[in-house]
């Protein structure tokens, strides 16, 4: 397994919109560890395909928080989004690829997806609290949306500018 680089806004591949998975093949396997490895190193609760430059609709996600729990990597494949709460909530999120920057993003509160699995099988499941916000958060990324995109728009020009200023300095590094 690697720890692979993750793309920091602004970024061509972050705002593209990813292709479906035809089949699961060893590459894709990989890629699953290696994106399951790299969330869980930065660290994060969840991270999309072309966060780490591969432009394929895949995510990993781990939201359970207790460090007394066991945890629950998941890796959705092809994901669709069936059924959204009329109820929403709002989350004060972040991304690895916009560090260091947080905004409250209202989302609707529960979600019903449908996946296809490293097996093959499809799945689906109702995801309510962090878990729904963050099955959003990542599908989003591979329509190439970051939750800035929800932002008043003098926000989001002063968390693209921040980042510009950040990635001009990590380039002199
Ligand atoms: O996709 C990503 O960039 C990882 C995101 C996932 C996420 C963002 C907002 C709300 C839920 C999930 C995060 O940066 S992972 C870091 C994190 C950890 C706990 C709570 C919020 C964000
Ligand atoms: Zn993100």
């Amino acid at each position: 397994m690697t720890i692979r680089p993750i793309l920091i806004h602004p970024d061509p591949r972050l705002k593209k919109a990813a292709d479906p998975v035809a089949e699961v093949t060893e590459e894709v396997r990989t890629l699953a560890a290696d994106m399951l490895q790299t969330m869980y190193e930065a660290p994060g609760i969840g991270l999309a395909a072309p966060q780490v430059g591969v432009m394929k609709r895949l995510l990993v996600m781990d939201c359970v928080k207790e460090a007394d729990q066991a945890p629950r990597p998941m890796v959705l494949i092809n994901p669709v989004i069936l059924w959204s709460s009329e109820t929403r909530s709002v989350y004060e999120e972040g991304c690895l690829s916009i560090p260091e920057q947080y905004a409250e993003v209202e989302r609707p509160a529960e979600v019903r997806v449908r996946w296809m699995g490293l097996d093959g099988e499809e799945t689906e499941e109702h995801f309510s609290g962090l878990w729904a916000t963050c099955v959003q958060h990542e599908i989003d990324h591979l329509d190439g949306k970051l939750f800035i995109d929800y932002l008043k728009p003098l926000k989001r020009q002063m968390i693209t500018r921040k980042m510009e200023k950040l990635k001009r300095e990590r380039a002199r590094a």
